[in-house]
This record gives C-alpha cells, structure tokens and sequence, in this order.
C-alpha cells in the first residue's frame, strides 16, 4: 500500500485520501472491510494498539477531519459551513471547548431568509399570543416583556434534530451535520409560561406553536419558513424562555435577533427565531415542518433503507442522551510518558447526567470521567480525565455519558430513520502516542 502524508489524513476531501488507503475497496462514505483495519497502523503512521477490538466497517477517526476556508459575519471562521442558502454552519468539536458557548462559535441553521438586520427596529417588534386554546389575543413590546415579566438567565443546550446525520447509511437528505448542530450559551428571557398565564390559558391547550419573521426561499412573502412548537407540557416548565439576550448581549442576527423562543433539551427546530407571533393550541400544531416527515422518526423501528408513511413517523420531543470530547482535538500527539487530559461536555433532556464514561479500547473496558453539575436544568455538564496509554501507537479516546432516566448511548449509530434525525453515537477523537 502506498504512504500517504499527515496533510492528506486530515484532508477535506477524505475521499482522495481513502482512495489512497484503501484502494477501490473503500466507497465514498469510507466504509472498509475489516481486513483494511490491520494495514490501517502503516497508514496512520502508528500501530493501532486495540486494533483487535475495532469495530468493523468503520473509518478511523485519525481520517475523519476538517477545515474550513470560508467565514460568516459574527461567526468564528473555524465553523463550517454547509449551506449558504439558507445558511448553515456547524461548529468542530474543538471549538466547542468553552462551558458556555460563545455567541460567535454557536452553529446556525437557518430554513430560510432571514430579516434584513436594518428591517429590525426592536422598540416596535411585537410578540402576539393568540390560537383557539388562548382566553383572548394580546400583544407585547419587547419592553413590555422585560418590565411586565421577571427576568431569568439560563444556560440552555440547542441542538438541531438533525445533528450527526452524515453518519447514517443509506444516507439521508438534509444538511449532512456531523456533530456541530449544537451549542449551550446563556440566554436570558422571561418565562414564556408567565407570558402564556398573563394571556390566559384554556383547559383544553394542548401545544404552542411559533412564527418568526424570516421568508421563504422561494421569496413568496406570505409562505411561512417554519412553523414547529412543542407540548403545553414542556412549554410550562421554568427554563422554557422568550430570549432577547445571548451571554449578556443582543441574539446575533442569524440566531434570531431581536427576539427567539429558547426550549433547551428538545430539538432546536422547536426554537423559533425572530419570533412574532405564539399560538395556542388546541390540537397537536399544524405549521409547516411539524407534519409529514419533518422532525419525525418511525414510531417503531424500521431496518435502514424502510420507506415509512407519514402516519406512522412520530414528532421528536426530548433530544437524546449525548456528549462531545471538546479537547484535545482529533488527532492530537503525545509522548508515551505523559498523560493525556481530555475535556467535553455532557446532555440530555429534562434530566440530569449521571455518569460520563471513556474507552481507549473501542469500547472493550469503560473509565469514569470527572463530572460537574449542570448551571441548572437542559444545561450541559462538563467532564474530563487524564489518560495514560500502554504503549506508543495510534489510539481512539471514545466518550460515553448516562443520564438520571438510566439511558447511555450507542458506540455507534442509533436505529436508522429515513430524514437522519436523533444520531447520539459515541463522539471519538484520534490520539498518537510516541
Ligand atoms: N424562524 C425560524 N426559527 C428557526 C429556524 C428557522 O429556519 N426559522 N430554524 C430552526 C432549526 S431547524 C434549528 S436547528 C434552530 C437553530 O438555531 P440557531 O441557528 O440559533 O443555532 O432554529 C430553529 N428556529
Ligand atoms: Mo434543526
């Protein structure tokens, strides 16, 4: 097999880089036999120590990174862009270091255009609550909901259904995410329980649903973007907010200046942007991506590649059980005599993290990480270890956290569904120790 450099390992084009690897027995998607993984040690440049438990058919995570060579306004230039119509960008692991993110370094995703940043005058932006299952229709200035309303600051985790979707086979559509969808900064609001009380609530209020001001790709003005809620049941909870503030200042634009519903723990679909206009519901809401196949998952399990009709997807609510190894970043070295310190971050949905775990055999044995509490509830929590390694080689730091509900992830992909949602497999980082 031929010698390939460390620049072409790490490479944005994997592509190029497998061909090299693995011939033309490796396909796009970079899924090899296993007798690959034993040639695998020439071409990471050390011995793959564990290489006996590696699973079979996936590619090392020593292959699997990339960099970016464009930049958004307001956004760090090390996110990656998907999408420039509607943007989308996700953040690399190791940008996510810091414990609350920066508003610079949370990802964007955007179904459509949104308003012109001189269009948004915030002392004339309204939020009206209306819908069948509200007692009357009323109507707030934004200083209105800062002076009428207590105010509360939470850090609270966002993270897009989608997340981790280019890892599924057969793969689905949709901006193909590997682990960047998601973020946890400080936003501050006022409680959208107290907003809906103070309108008043009917008995049979079943789900709120929401209407931000951004348009339609297609330029029609009056087709909706987006238009997705969530249960009465989550929207009454304390940390379910109206945000107005990111870590202390004004949203950025693009995540939904000047006013945004902010539901930690459930997918950030939920979340609208530029919101305007909250209904209450007497029935599950109807807007447009909360029906068909939208941020919807076979209620049962289906094998990969199952065609599944609408009445048998069912809308995602709470987000599952998941973590991401923020330091070092993937392909870190180290001297067989040091240790290595490793630092992440831990979530789940209306429920706390128990235990974080990591393996540096594929997941054969399992070590405890030290954990912090969470600022308060659908926050993440912060882990991290030292590690010593065996022997000098080419090693995978995998992460593996478990919740209050006893649910832990998978070492690798969740059960497949047809629109790549829900993928909390294990995050890993390559390590090469010398
Ligand atoms: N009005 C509006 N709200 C929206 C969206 C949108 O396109 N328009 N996208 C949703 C989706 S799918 C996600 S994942 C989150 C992303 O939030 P962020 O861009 O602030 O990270 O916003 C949600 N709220
Ligand atoms: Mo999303």
């Amino acid at each position: 097999m031929k010698k390939i450099g460390i620049h072409e390992l790490f490479a944005k084009d994997k592509t190029e880089a497998e061909k090299k690897l693995y011939g033309a027995s490796a396909n796009r998607r970079g899924f090899l036999k296993k007798s690959a993984i034993v040639a695998m040690g020439t071409m990471l440049g050390a011995k793959v120590v564990f290489g006996k438990s590696y699973p079979s058919g996936l590619i090392p995570a020593g292959l699997a990174d990339s960099e970016n060579l464009f930049s958004i306004p307001g956004k760090h230039p090390g996110l990656v862009i998907l999408n420039d119509r509607p943007i989308n960008a996700e953040t690399p692991p190791f940008l996510l270091d810091d414990k609350i993110t920066p508003s610079d370094k949370l990802f964007v995703r955007n179904n459509g255009i949104p308003p012109q940043e001189n269009s948004i005058d915030i002392n004339s932006w309204t939020l009206t609550i209306e819908g069948e299952s509200a007692k009357q229709s009323k109507t707030y200035t934004i200083a209105d909901l800062k002076s009428k309303f207590k105010n509360y600051t939470y850090q609270l985790t966002l993270e897009c259904g989608g997340n981790g979707r280019s890892e599924f086979n057969p793969p689905a559509k949709g901006n193909q995410w590997s682990t960047g969808a998601v973020g946890c900064p400080e936003w501050t609001g006022v409680r959208l329980k107290d907003v809906l009380n103070d309108v008043g609530v009917k008995s049979d209020a079943v789900y709120v649903g929401y209407y931000g001001k951004d348009t339609h790709l297609s330029g029609d003005a009056e087709k909706v973007v987006i238009s997705r809620g969530v249960p009465m049941e989550k929207a009454l909870k304390d940390e379910s907010l109206i945000a107005w503030a990111m870590n202390g200042e004004d949203i950025p634009l693009l995540n939904g200046h000047p006013l945004r519903l902010v539901f930690g723990g459930y997918p950030a679909s939920c979340s609208g942007k530029w919101l305007h206009k909250i209904v209450i519901r007497n029935k599950v809401h109807d807007g447009p991506k909360m029906t068909g196949q939208s941020y919807r998952v076979p209620c049962k399990p289906v094998a990969p590649g199952t065609k599944v009709p609408n009445e048998e997807m069912c809308i995602i609510e709470a987000m599952p059980v998941k973590s991401l190894i923020t330091f070092p970043k993937t392909g870190a070295s180290i001297k067989k005599s040091q240790k290595l310190p490793i630092r992440g971050h831990a979530w789940t949905s209306d429920a706390e993290i128990k235990e974080v775990h990591y393996s540096i055999d594929f997941g054969a044995t399992w070590q405890l990480c030290q954990l912090e509490t969470a600022a308060n509830m659908n926050a993440w929590q912060h882990f991290n270890a030292n590690i010593s390694f065996p022997e000098s080689g080419y090693y995978e730091v995998w992460a593996k956290a478990t919740d209050s509900n006893g649910k832990s992830q998978p070492m690798l992909l969740p059960g497949w569904n047809p629109r790549g949602y829900l993928n909390n497999a294990c995050h890993r980082i390559a390590i090469k120790v010398s």
